[in-house]
């Protein structure tokens, strides 16, 4: 597994080279999605394709960025399913945008993710890293190096809520509900990111990020494999909750194709299980 960490080490210094100096246009295809690929988000996926290419103990490769199972090695330990450069729209008014990874051994299911990490690239470079055992891991680059910031924990109840989608497809409770927490005095932080969005309530000690069904999207919008489950991971991980708007787990999936997105949310204990009992969850 280490291995795998390391290389996705050396990714994050080349995609952060490539958003520094290659051209932000957009490229002349489409992803899996049907969303408009940028020419930073097709080199991106190229940068993890060739990195984990010749490593062993790799089986395969899923990217947010095309269709299919890449198979690297027949003996391959590990699925690796990635999204090359999540929220790349942001990278033209110069946001934070990242990359993240998903470690699964066997079926591509919740229950067979075994690691997870994120990539931000902002005004620094910062890593973190998750297995099933222990806290997240916090690095920081510092030229070629990451240095290893901490251990992560979420506080039982935190300040800040992360709204995504569109409010005006909101349904009535989840709007009442996200409402509620902003008249508790919950600061309003979402740049349109899910890597720092969901970094910044990590590292500010909690909160709630919410991506709910909507009108418009009622399975949401963030895709199950590459982006809800290794997310889920890392909150569970650091103490909190991640699930989805039926109130289970969101590491119990079990995607029917890679692209399957779910209504997600990620938070500290708190504010989840008052999602729940807005939800009707629990009484
Ligand atoms: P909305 C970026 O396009 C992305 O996939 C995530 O990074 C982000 O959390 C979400 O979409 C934002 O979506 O509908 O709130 O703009």
């Amino acid at each position: 597994m280490q291995t795998v960490f390391n290389t996705i080490k050396s990714i994050a210094l080349k995609i952060d080279h490539a958003i520094k100096t290659e051209d932000l246009g957009y490229s002349d295809s489409a992803n899996s999605s049907g969303e408009e690929q940028l020419k930073l988000d097709v080199k991106s996926d190229y940068i993890i394709e060739q990195a984990f290419k010749d490593i062993s103990i790799v089986k395969a490769l899923v990217s947010e960025e095309k269709e299919g199972v890449l198979l690297l090695h027949e003996k391959g330990k590990y699925t690796i399913c990635y999204d090359p450069l999540d929220g790349s729209s942001l990278v033209d008014v110069n946001l934070s945008v990242g990359s993240i990874f998903g470690i699964y051994e066997g079926e591509l299911t919740g229950e067979n993710l075994v690691a997870s990490a994120y990539v931000v690239y902002g005004p620094r470079i910062e890593l973190m890293i998750t297995t099933r055992h222990g806290k997240p891991l916090h690095y920081r680059a510092q030229g070629e190096e990451f240095n290893l910031i901490g251990e992560v924990s979420l506080q039982g109840k935190g300040k800040l809520n992360a709204p995504g989608g569109t409010q005006q497809n909101w349904c009535d409770y989840h709007k009442t509900f996200i409402d509620d927490l902003f008249a508790q005095g919950y600061r309003l932080r979402y740049s349109g990111g899910m890597v720092p969005d969901l970094h910044q309530i990590l590292l500010k000690g909690g909160g709630l990020f919410s991506y709910p069904g909507t009108f418009d999207k009622p399975e949401g919008k963030l895709r199950q494999l590459f982006e809800v489950m290794p997310f889920a991971l890392m909150y569970e991980q650091a103490g909190g909750q991640a699930i989805t708007n039926k109130g289970s787990r969101l590491l119990e999936l079990t995607p029917k194709h890679p692209h399957d997105t779910s209504p997600c949310f990620f938070g500290s204990n708190f504010e989840i299980e008052a999602l729940k009992i807005a939800y009707g969850i629990k009484a």
